[in-house]
């Protein structure tokens, strides 16, 4: 459809304007805000070879983020869906040494208006917090987000905590972020892997469900 390849164009460009337009028609036209929200990555993920190929800097990384964030007002109350009866406890945050929070803050959000109720625990989040909020809570889940390969150590970290704190045996873990696959989620020794925020809504409420 030319009007979800005209989003991701428009974004990788950094057209903030007709970025925001592009959206808005996108909607009145009916197309589903999910679809929306894949054109938008794919923008970023444009963004993001541009930057390898050093043909964008980390301004130019940093304006993307804007432009997705302005993106997301627009976006978030349609993506939502679901009563308000809460449907499980989940505990999740971007790992430590990564402050990457866009694609956090979506699936949370989705999480939330999915009845979940989530403690958000932000970005750079050492393994002693997750912990903490696992002990606070009594979630069933938890799920980290990463965008950075290095991310995968603290991944790795955390659920060590976990495991020396003795709630391994009753915590659900998943992974997910850009660079997170199934080798990824096995290397880091989550019980799965989430590629969208749907993804991470269905096995937080299945995982919920059967605590
Ligand atoms: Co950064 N950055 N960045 N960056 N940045 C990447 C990730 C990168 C791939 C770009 C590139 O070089 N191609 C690269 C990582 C390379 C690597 O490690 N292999 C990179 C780099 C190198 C860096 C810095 C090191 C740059 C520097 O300083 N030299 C630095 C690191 C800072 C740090 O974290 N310590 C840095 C900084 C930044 C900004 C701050 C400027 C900005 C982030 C702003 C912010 O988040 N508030 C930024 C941006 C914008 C990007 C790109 C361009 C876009 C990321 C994004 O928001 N995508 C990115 C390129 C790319 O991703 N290809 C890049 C959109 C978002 C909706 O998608 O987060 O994947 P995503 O989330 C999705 C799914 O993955 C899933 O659901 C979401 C919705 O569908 N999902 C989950 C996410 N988490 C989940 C968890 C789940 C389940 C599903 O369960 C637990």
């Amino acid at each position: 459809m030319s009007t979800l390849t005209d989003i991701t164009n428009a974004l990788a460009d950094l057209n903030e304007d007709q970025a925001l337009q592009l959206v808005r028609e996108a909607l009145q036209q009916n197309i589903a805000p999910g679809d929306v929200l894949k054109a938008c990555q794919e923008g970023m993920n444009e963004v993001g070879t541009r930057f390898e190929a050093q043909d964008y800097f980390i301004s130019d990384l940093t304006m993307s983020a804007e432009i997705f964030k302005q993106i997301s007002e627009v976006l978030g109350p349609q993506l939502k869906a679901g009563g308000s009866k809460s449907t499980g406890k989940v505990v999740f945050g971007t790992v430590k040494g990564d402050i990457h929070d866009i694609g956090k803050n979506i699936v949370v959000n989705m999480m939330k208006a999915a009845g979940l109720e989530v403690l958000d625990v932000g970005v750079d989040v050492p393994a002693e917090r997750f912990v903490e909020a696992l002990k606070e809570t009594g979630a069933p889940v938890l799920g980290m987000s990463g965008l950075l390969t290095l991310a995968f150590d603290s991944m790795k970290e955390t659920i060590q905590a976990v495991e020396a704190a003795g709630l391994r045996h009753k915590v659900k873990i998943m992974v997910g972020g850009a660079p997170v696959d199934a080798r990824a989620c096995r290397a880091v020794g989550a019980d799965d892997w989430g590629a969208d925020a749907q993804a991470a809504v269905r096995l937080s409420k299945q995982w919920n469900q059967s605590a």
